[in-house]
C-alpha cells in the first residue's frame, strides 16, 4: 500500500539510497580501442553569468555523450536491438522495480577480469528464488570506489562483468527488464574479444531488456528485497541517457 509506503519513508523504516555517481567534466568515461570513436564526457559552456547576458541568472549549456557517467541503455544502442525501444519508448512501469545484489567485491579486489558465470546466478537463485520479474540484476564489484579517478576506474581495460552464457542466460532466461553495474559497461573490459563481442549488449539490448551502468552505493543495499527507480531523459530517438537512479531500502 502506497500509505504504508508514505508512513515508512517518514518514519525513517524505508530509506532512498542513491546510487547515482556525480555528473560533471571529471566523470570517468569508456575508452574503446581503436579504430572506433569514443563519446566526450560531459562540457558546459557559460550562457550566462549573473552577468549582461544574463544579469541575475545563470545557466549552461551541455555538451554530454548519451552514454556518460551513471546512465541507462536502450534496446536501440545495440544492433540487436535496433528494431526496438528508444529511451522515451521505454514504459515507465520497466522502470520502477525490485532488484536483487550479487556481490563480488571479494572476487574483483582480487582479480580485476573476474566474470560472472551461470553458476554463480543458479547459486544466488537457490538462495534467494528467481531473479525477479520486471527486476534488476545489480552487479556489485566494488568498482565505485574507483570512480574518483579515470584511470583507477578504466583500469586499462581490465573491468569485471558478465561471460558470454551469463549473459545469455540473463537476456532469453531471467525474467528480469535489466542488469545494472558498478563499472564503465554492463560488458566486462575483456568483452571486445568474446564470441560475440560485448555479449551483454549483445543479447540484453537484442531481447528488449536495459543496462545501467557506473551505479554508486550497491554495498548499501540488501541481496533482495529493494526497490528500485530508473529516471533515464525521455529522450526521443535516445541510445541511452545519463540517469537518476534511487533505490528503496527497508531499515
Ligand atoms: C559502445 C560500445 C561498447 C560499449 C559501450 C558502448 C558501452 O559500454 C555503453 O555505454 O553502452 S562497452
Ligand atoms: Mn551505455
Amino acid at each position: 500500500m502506497v500509505t504504508e509506503l508514505i508512513s515508512a519513508l517518514q518514519d525513517g523504516s524505508v530509506k532512498v539510497i542513491d546510487l547515482t555517481m556525480p555528473l560533471s567534466e571529471s566523470t570517468p568515461v569508456l575508452q574503446l580501442p581503436p579504430p572506433f570513436a569514443n563519446t566526450p564526457g560531459l562540457s558546459r559552456e557559460v550562457i550566462s553569468e549573473y552577468d549582461d547576458k544574463g544579469p541575475a541568472w545563470a545557466w549552461y549549456t551541455l555538451t554530454v555523450g548519451e552514454h556518460v557517467g551513471t546512465h541507462f541503455d536502450a534496446p536501440i544502442h545495440w544492433i540487436t536491438g535496433k528494431e526496438g525501444q528508444d529511451v522515451a519508448s521505454v514504459p515507465a512501469s520497466r522502470l520502477v522495480g525490485p532488484a536483487v545484489v550479487i556481490d563480488h567485491s571479494a572476487q574483483a579486489a582480487e582479480n580485476p577480469d573476474h566474470l560472472l558465470t551461470i553458476a554463480d546466478i543458479k547459486a544466488f537463485e537457490a538462495e534467494h528464488g528467481p531473479l525477479p520479474e520486471n527486476g534488476w540484476l545489480l552487479y556489485r564489484t566494488g568498482w565505485d570506489a574507483r570512480a574518483n579517478d579515470q584511470e583507477a576506474f578504466l583500469n586499462g581495460g581490465r573491468t569485471p562483468g558478465p561471460d558470454v552464457e551469463a549473459a545469455r542466460y540473463l537476456a532469453e532466461e531471467a525474467k528480469i527488464a535489466g542488469v545494472g553495474v558498478e563499472t564503465v559497461g554492463t560488458d566486462a573490459g575483456a568483452a571486445h574479444s568474446f564470441e560475440p563481442p560485448f555479449p551483454v549488449h549483445n543479447f540484453l539490448l537484442g531481447a528488449g531488456k536495459y543496462g545501467l551502468t557506473q551505479l554508486a552505493n550497491l554495498a548499501q543495499l540488501p541481496p533482495t528485497g529493494a526497490v528500485i527507480v530508473v529516471a533515464p531523459l525521455k529522450l526521443v530517438r535516445g541510445t541511452g541517457s545519463p540517469s537518476r537512479v534511487f533505490a528503496l531500502v527497508g531499515a
